[in-house]
């Protein structure tokens, strides 16, 4: 008879139509999950949905200075304390103090370094190629409720964004400045693949989940980012962490 393991985390995630994770701020939380092998359960959520399942669950939403109020996932329930969170930072704070073994090292200077040169030289390419291309993988109530809130928020039609010449201008500006964030990728490189050497750290995890959030939207994206000096090294090396997907 084959033995179940009883969750210890119920995991809430954005649903998408391959049935698997691609929100990059939530892998980060999976892949913690998968490297402490703490066994959980993922419940998927569809975009218009997120408000009204957390604020059942009677999780505290942030508000922003101007009094808007907003539910994101990730989001937790840790089963053996009946504690729910939301936020990925407080729940990989929570999730290291709980599950100290195998630990994880969540900030580094090296790491916010890395974090804040990849999020300027690559952020704009792989916004304007990964937003469009989201609504591929939503159903039609996530499609309808993501056009709506991101077309406010960027000012422009999603489909204005996939212009080939906007879109190979952006990644050659990229290409260009790509240097300085693989220098920095490569700062351990004897000691081990990771961005601090032999032992994965958040800072890989920040790196492979948004890479696996890319591939999962698409693979064309995906290879174009992932041919970048440092970044395929950290992906690979995270594989182990990304088998469970759902
Ligand atoms: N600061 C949050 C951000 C999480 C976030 O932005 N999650 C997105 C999914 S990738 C979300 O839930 N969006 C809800 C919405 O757009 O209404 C965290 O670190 O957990």
């Amino acid at each position: 008879m084959a033995t179940q393991t009883v969750p210890e985390i119920v995991l809430y995630d954005l649903a998408c139509t391959k049935g698997i994770c691609f929100s990059p701020v939530v892998w980060r939380i999976r892949l913690m999950l998968n490297y402490k092998r703490i066994p959980y359960k993922t419940v998927f959520v569809e975009f218009p949905d997120i408000q009204s399942v957390l604020k059942e669950l009677g999780i505290e939403p942030n508000e922003s200075a101007s009094g808007h109020i907003k539910y994101t996932v990730p989001a937790i329930h840790h089963v053996p304390t009946n504690i729910y969170m939301m936020d990925s930072v407080p729940i990989a704070e929570f999730l290291e103090l709980t599950y100290p073994d195998p630990p994880l090292k969540l900030t580094s200077e090296l790491g916010r370094e890395i974090e804040t040169k990849a999020r300027a030289v690559a952020g704009p390419a792989m916004r304007l190629s990964v937003t469009p291309r989201e609504m591929n993988i939503l159903s039609p109530r996530s499609q309808e409720y993501f056009r709506r809130t991101r077309e406010a928020t960027l000012g422009r039609r999603l489909e204005d964004m996939l212009d080939p010449d906007e879109e190979e201008k952006l990644w050659d500006i990229t290409e260009s400045n790509m240097p300085a964030v693989s220098e920095l990728l490569h700062t351990h490189e004897a000691e081990g693949p990771f961005v601090l050497g032999s032992q994965p750290s958040m800072a890989d995890f920040l790196i492979a989940g948004s890479l696996q959030s890319t591939r999962v939207i698409d693979e064309g994206v995906f290879q174009r980012i992932s041919k970048f000096p440092g970044y395929k090294k950290i992906y690979e090396a995270c594989l182990p962490y990304m088998e469970k997907k759902d």
